[in-house]
């Protein structure tokens, strides 16, 4: 019986369609529906103690994200509505984005859209921010139940959060929910972040990338064929005083439970020669193979192999709910990753 922070705030955020390459337009894979399925599985099992989670306030946000920015992700929709075209105002999204090195900030919202977000994938919607606060503050309770004597603890955070970075949304992401939680437990001991989903934890990445504190790890799709392109890769490794405090696992298309246990299992070896107080996982199930947006070919019984060979580490653990799209599937498969933690 361990912890599960769940707010219902995450609902509020439900943006109807989402951008694929090509401009398609298409229903939302990153739904509310996601969130439910996995509650009534963990409410189901009777192994979870189900909790709200306690309100920390902006301070253990602004630690991770720049004021400027979270501003921005606050007002931003108010003020969309004063601008949008009738047709266009259920979601701000920028066409023009700010290219690396062409950096200026501009005061239009247009603009400041432009700048602050990464990707046509982090719409911000009426309730955009509502739920992406309550997820932060799922995941710094769950941190917190750590410090207070839980092994384990989850956060159904909702939308996730790996690809946020210090100043920017992506990728469904808006505020690192995982980097929140590994920044506030970081103030009483090392922490190690281990990203499992399918995706590069860009913005986990970026966030950490030259302290030697917090550990952060990621095992995922090679960028070099799968979002989010453009960080990622192997030769990663932080900076700085950050410097061999970060490692990238890039994998194959259609790769397999054996494959990625072995891999799981030289990631687990760094955490273990880091000697962590706590570890945070950033657990995406798109790593599962009948996922809508995955690629690789995992079953159940590898998410529960993956959950065991994480568990023996035997470390304070705070598990934070990233991607997953088999909405289907998606409750059996958390709750088969959880399982090795009860
Ligand atoms: C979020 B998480 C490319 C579309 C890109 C963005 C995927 C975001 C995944 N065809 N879509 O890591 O699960
Ligand atoms: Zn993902």
């Amino acid at each position: 019986m361990f912890p599960v922070f769940y707010s219902p705030q995450h609902a509020r955020h439900a943006p109807s369609f989402e951008i694929f390459d090509g401009g398609e337009r298409v229903p939302s894979y990153e739904t509310p529906q996601r969130a439910e399925r996995i509650l009534s599985a963990l409410r189901e099992s009777g192994d979870f103690s189900i909790l709200p989670p306690g309100d920390f306030g902006l301070e253990p946000i602004l630690a991770v994200h720049s004021g400027d920015y979270v501003d921005f992700l606050r007002t931003a929709y108010a003020e969309w509505q004063n601008q949008a075209r009738e047709s266009a105002r259920e979601a701000l999204l920028p066409a023009t984005f700010a290219l690396p090195g062409w950096r200026r900030k501009p005061k239009s919202l247009l603009g400041r859209a432009g700048y602050y977000m990464n990707d046509l994938s982090a719409p911000i919607t009426a309730g955009t921010w509502e739920a992406a606060f309550s997820a932060a503050q799922s995941a710094i309770s769950a941190a917190s139940s750590l410090t207070s004597g839980a092994k384990t603890a989850y956060a159904l955070c909702r939308p996730p959060g790996h690809h946020a970075s210090r100043s920017g949304c992506a990728g469904y992401c808006y505020l690192n929910n995982a980097a929140i939680a590994a920044n506030w437990l970081s103030a009483r001991a090392k922490v190690a972040v281990l990203d499992i989903d399918y995706h590069a934890g860009n913005g986990t990445q970026e966030i950490f990338y030259r302290r030697p504190d917090v550990l952060t790890l990621s095992l995922h799709a090679d960028p070099e064929e799968e979002y989010p392109y453009f960080m990622g890769y192997a030769t990663e490794n932080g900076s700085g005083p950050g410097l061999g405090f970060h490692e990238n696992f890039p994998l194959p298309p259609g790769t397999g439970d054996d494959a990625y246990l072995d891999t799981l299992e030289r990631a687990l070896e760094r955490i273990r020669e880091f000697e962590p107080g706590f570890l945070v996982v950033s657990a995406g199930m798109d790593i599962y193979g009948e996922d809508a947006l995955g690629q690789f070919s995992i079953s159940r019984a590898g998410i529960a192999a993956i959950g065991a060979q994480i568990a023996a580490l035997r470390l304070p653990t705070a598990l934070m709910q990233e991607g997953g799209y088999n909405t289907e599937a998606l409750g059996r498969n958390v709750l088969a990753l959880l399982r090795a933690f009860v």
